[in-house]
C-alpha cells in the first residue's frame, strides 16, 4: 500500500543516498553576525570501515569556535591567527580555534553520530554568501576527505566529495 504511493523520484533519490549521506552540516543556513552551532552529520563510514577520527577545519570568519566535549572521543584543538581582527561584541578578537579533530572513538558504518561545535559568524560575510567547512573523515586503513569548494556558480552536488557548505544569510 505505502509503496505505491511513493513516487518514482523520491526512489530514484533513495537509490542515490550516497551522495546525499557525505559529512554535512545540519543547518545549512545562518544570518551574517549571528552566533551558529554547526552540527556535523557522519551518515557513513569509509566504504564500510568505522570512522576513527573526524578532523574537521574551521574557515575563516566563523569566530570565537568552542567545540562540544563527546563521550567517547578525545577532543583537540589547533588553535592560531585569523587573517584580521575581527569585532566580538566590541573587542577586537584576532586568534582562535582553526581545526577541531575528535578521535579515540569509532563509529561503525551501520551508525549515524553527529559532533558539534558552535561559534560566531562575523559580521562581516557577504550576504547570500557560501562558508564550507571542509571534513576529514579517518577510518583505519582509509579516509574519506570531504574538502571539495566549489567553485563560484556551482553547488556541492556537482562534486565527489564536497566540503560541508553553511550559507549567510543577511541580517535582515
Ligand atoms: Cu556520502
Amino acid at each position: 500500500m505505502l509503496k505505491s504511493i511513493i513516487p518514482a523520484a523520491a526512489l530514484t533519490f533513495a537509490a542515490l543516498g550516497g551522495a546525499n549521506a557525505h559529512v554535512t552540516l545540519e543547518t545549512q543556513q545562518a544570518k551574517v553576525g549571528s552566533t551558529y552551532k554547526a552540527v556535523f552529520r557522519v551518515g557513513h563510514g569509509c566504504e564500510g570501515a568505522p570512522t576513527l577520527k573526524l578532523r574537521v577545519q574551521i574557515p575563516e570568519g566563523y569566530i570565537a569556535v568552542k567545540p562540544m566535549p563527546k563521550a567517547g572521543w578525545t577532543l583537540e584543538v589547533v588553535r592560531g591567527a585569523y587573517a584580521k581582527a575581527y569585532d566580538y561584541h566590541g573587542s577586537p578578537m584576532s586568534e582562535g580555534v582553526k581545526e577541531v579533530v575528535w578521535s579515540g572513538g569509532s563509529l561503525p558504518d551501520e551508525y549515524y553520530d553527529e559532533f558539534v561545535v558552535r561559534g560566531t559568524l562575523a559580521g562581516d560575510f557577504a550576504p547570500d554568501s557560501m562558508l564550507y567547512f571542509p571534513v576529514v573523515q579517518e577510518c583505519a586503513d582509509a579516509a574519506e576527505r570531504w574538502i571539495e569548494i566549489p567553485a563560484a556558480g556551482k553547488s556541492a552536488d556537482d562534486y565527489e566529495s564536497p566540503a560541508a557548505g553553511l550559507k549567510i544569510l543577511p541580517k535582515e
